[in-house]
């Protein structure tokens, strides 16, 4: 057994436990990130696409944003189709002047993680079996087993950022942890085509056959999703009827709808609202989906681990500068009322825009009149908006 020391022990290497430890980093303050996947299958999992304002501007100031600025899409606002007509929200006019930014997650990761190696910041990447002890007392513990090695990180603080199938909460008594959870009655089944996008914009539609979205990767690269049943298998969903349904939900009256392309990256994601509370527990904090997960009809998943790790950030910042453990004592409470906002405005959009099995003709009429309202009244608009391009406060 090797023990070793240092200030912070960010389990997972994911947009939450990368962005934290560029922050401790920012501040002068230790910490080893112990992943146990390789840097190759991280680097390689797509996932979210959307940045928020927030997000980006976070990158920027840490440093992290050059690339993101080179190759990231800029939007000014999205669109939302049903019975045939499209509508564009007009994201930067609703909310003085604030975008989104389309960059892979996965973009982001390769990003971080580069950063991070070339400052000579620690990653155990491949580690097994990883153990947290102690983490009431004021010296919590990490084990894992790495290189061949039985390793021991012997720390202040534990980070938990390993995400919604993660150890760390486990490490919370279920005594102590109260779970809160829906499951929507559909999946996602989502590709990546080599094909230029066949809009500048995302596009989410609404359709009698189901919901589908039309976003991007870059100037060839085409990201869709469409909703299919909670027990659909990838073998059930051959090319053909992957762009057979996307061209149906997503054509408009006018004639338009979504270009083929070879379909480079196909794979299902389960949808699920999950929020964990409290969101710490003596010296162990979670972060991102480790504690919170929101279906990602909202966007929000990867921008909510993010804004995780800048409260937890700044807050150990404060009690290792003078301290000061008001931010950590506070760190789930503040959390919590963004992820509480988040998780009602993804459920909302999933609510409204997908089908649902028990749903009958009346509750198609009220998703309707949903979508026409946002799309008539600036108002509703607007609440659209701010929370789509992310609230400066919450
Ligand atoms: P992550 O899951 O990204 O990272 C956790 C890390 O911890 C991983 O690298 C994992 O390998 C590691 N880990 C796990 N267990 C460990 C252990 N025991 N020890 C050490 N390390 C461990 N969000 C959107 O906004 N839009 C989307 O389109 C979208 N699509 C998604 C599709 C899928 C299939 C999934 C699962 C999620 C999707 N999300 C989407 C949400 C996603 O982006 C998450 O919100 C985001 O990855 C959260 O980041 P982290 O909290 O860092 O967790
Ligand atoms: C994506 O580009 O992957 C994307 C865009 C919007 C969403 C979810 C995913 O709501």
């Amino acid at each position: 057994m090797t023990a070793e020391r240092t200030q912070v022990a960010i389990v997972g290497a994911g947009p939450a436990g990368l962005t934290l430890a560029h922050i401790l980093h920012h501040h002068g303050i230790e910490c080893v990130i112990v992943e146990h996947r390789d840097r190759a299958y991280v680097e390689r999992r797509l996932r979210a696409g959307v940045l928020e304002q927030g997000t980006v501007d976070l990158f920027r100031a840490l440093g992290l944003g050059d690339r993101m600025d080179r190759e990231g899409l800029v939007h000014h606002g999205i669109n939302l189709q049903f019975e045939g007509e499209r509508h564009h929200i007009p994201l930067s006019e609703l909310t003085g002047g604030r975008v989104i930014t389309i960059y892979g997650q996965h973009e982001v990761v390769k990003d971080l993680i580069a950063a991070r190696l070339a400052h000579g910041g620690p990653i155990a990447f491949d580690a097994q079996d990883v153990t947290l002890h102690d983490v009431t007392s004021s010296r919590p513990v990490v084990r894992f087993r790495h290189d061949g090695r039985e390793r021991e990180l012997h720390c202040d603080v534990i980070a938990g950022c390993d995400g919604s199938h993660g150890v760390s909460r486990t490490a919370i008594p279920a005594t102590e942890l109260r779970m809160f959870e829906r499951v929507y009655p559909f999946n996602w089944l989502g590709i990546l085509a080599a094909v230029p996008p066949s809009l500048n914009e995302v596009v989410y539609a609404h359709h009698e056959r189901g919901f589908a979205l039309h976003s991007m990767r870059g100037p060839n690269v085409t990201r869709l999703y469409v909703q299919c049943a909670p027990g659909d298998a990838l073998d059930s969903w051959p090319d053909e009827r992957v762009w057979l349904e996307l061209k149906t939900r997503l054509a408009t009256s006018g004639g338009w709808t979504v270009q083929e392309g070879p379909v480079l990256e196909k794979s299902i994601a389960t949808l699920r609202s999950v929020v964990m509370e409290p969101m710490q527990y003596g010296q162990l904090f979670l972060a991102g989906d480790a504690a919170h997960v929101v279906p990602p009809t909202g966007a929000k998943g990867m921008n909510l681990a993010v804004a995780d790790a800048r409260v937890l950030g700044e807050a150990l910042a404060e009690w290792y500068r003078n301290g000061d453990r008001s931010g950590l004592a506070e760190y789930s409470a503040t959390c919590l009322r963004r992820v509480w906002r988040a998780e009602h405005f993804s459920w909302f959009m999933t609510s409204m825009l997908h089908r649902f099995p028990h749903h009958d003709a009346f509750d198609e009429k009220l998703q309707l009149s949903q979508l026409r309202y946002l799309c008539s009244s600036k108002a509703a608009a607007t609440s659209l908006a701010e929370n789509y391009v992310g609230l400066e406060h919450v």
